[in-house]
């Protein structure tokens, strides 16, 4: 039996606990209390953070990614990514988007919203010392809150950037509700890597906090789509060919694309200079310092996370096997393609990203 600690309000443990349960493995879903995550869970994966798996031999994961790929491995059947150039290269796009852009809609929405602060308090709080009275759930989950909301910053998460990121979130939730209308996941008639990624946001943070659930008056099929992601019924169904990808998740993929892409681009030109001034450095630090962005049109300034670089050198990865295929296809749709160029490979180990 594996066992999942993660909780309902943690976006990346919804990504998780939907994917552990649509692949039907065998896991016990845990809660983890302030107690375990900042000893056993510090002590095995370096941090305080969630998800984490245990594994039955004892070993740890951590990182959903890392998680995914392991489960993959152990058992690939069903797959959660298409067998296609294209259909892998989108579906290692839209985790990369949901996991490294989507945290500037779900943070903003979640601690801009005073209904969600004060649920957020209780839920931080029964999270870290379960039953216990007010007066000491309190003080922690209000670190706890101040840890996560310090976040914002380092996102670029102000004033500069809080209409962009409205209307970034809209736009999304709009090109999803379109192609609900039409297919029950986003690569096909059964979920793939790319629902498991986008639910963890939209399911962990925008749906499930009370003073974001509005978002969702407009888009019902949205809805629809958290149910069958979250509590999937089977695993039939099939994805999309790459020659039927129908047009509502081109322009999913085209929209990902625009604003994760000039993201990913600058970073990619961070490292780049960072590698070649740093020569014999073993690993990248988390940060390469502020850098400008925009989401939606709006210019603002944030931290550049050399964890997103590592995390598109998948999608990067994927184009590669067939960069043929992947290429015509984009080009055909005018979408650039999103590549990682750097003199050495990234591996993510130990929460740092490694240079090869
Ligand atoms: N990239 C990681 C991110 C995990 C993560 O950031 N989890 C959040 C909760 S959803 C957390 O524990 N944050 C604590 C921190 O960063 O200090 C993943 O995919 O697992």
């Amino acid at each position: 039996m594996y066992k999942h600690y993660g909780w309902e309000v943690s976006p990346y443990s919804v990504k998780t606990r939907a994917y552990l349960r649509y692949k039907q493995l065998p896991f016990e879903d845990l809660s983890p209390t302030m107690a375990k995550l900042a000893g056993t869970i510090r002590k095995k994966v370096g941090r305080m953070v969630m998800p984490t798996v245990e594994l039955p031999d004892g070993r740890w994961l951590q990182d959903t990614s890392v998680i995914i790929d392991y489960f993959e491995g152990v058992r690939p059947d069903p797959p959660v990514a298409p067998a296609g150039p294209v259909g892998r290269y989108l579906a290692y796009l839209f985790e990369c988007f949901a996991d490294e852009w989507l945290p500037l809609s779900a943070m903003y929405y979640r601690w801009t919203e005073p209904e969600t602060v004060a649920f957020i308090r209780e839920q931080f709080g029964q999270g870290c010392l379960p039953g216990a009275p007010r007066m000491l759930r309190d003080p922690l989950a209000k670190r706890m809150m101040a840890q996560m909301s310090g976040y914002l910053p380092v996102l670029g998460i102000d004033e500069r950037t809080a209409d962009g990121i409205a209307a970034m979130t809209g736009e999304l939730l709009n090109l999803m509700e379109a192609h609900f209308g039409d297919h029950l996941f986003v690569q096909g008639s059964r979920p793939s890597l790319a629902d498991f990624s986008l639910l963890g946001p939209i399911q962990g943070h925008l749906y499930g906090d009370p003073g974001s659930r509005h978002l969702f008056d407009s888009r019902p099929r949205v809805i629809e789509w958290i149910d069958r992601c979250y509590f999937p019924s089977g695993n039939e169904g099939e994805f999309f060919g790459d020659d039927e990808i129908p047009d509502s998740c081109v322009a999913l993929g085209a929209f990902c694309t625009r604003e994760l892409g000039p993201y990913i681009r600058d970073l990619n030109a961070m490292a780049a200079e960072w590698i070649e001034a740093n020569k014999g450095a073993p690993r990248l630090p988390r940060s390469l310092g502020s850098m400008r962005f925009e989401v939606a049109g709006y210019q603002g300034e944030r931290k550049s996370l050399t964890f997103s670089l590592w995390m598109a050198q998948r999608i990067a990865d994927a184009r590669n096997e067939s960069p043929a295929a992947v290429d015509a296809w984009l080009s055909e749709r005018g979408i650039p393609e999103i590549d990682v160029h750097l003199p050495r490979r990234l591996e993510f180990r130990d929460n740092y990203v490694w240079l090869a």
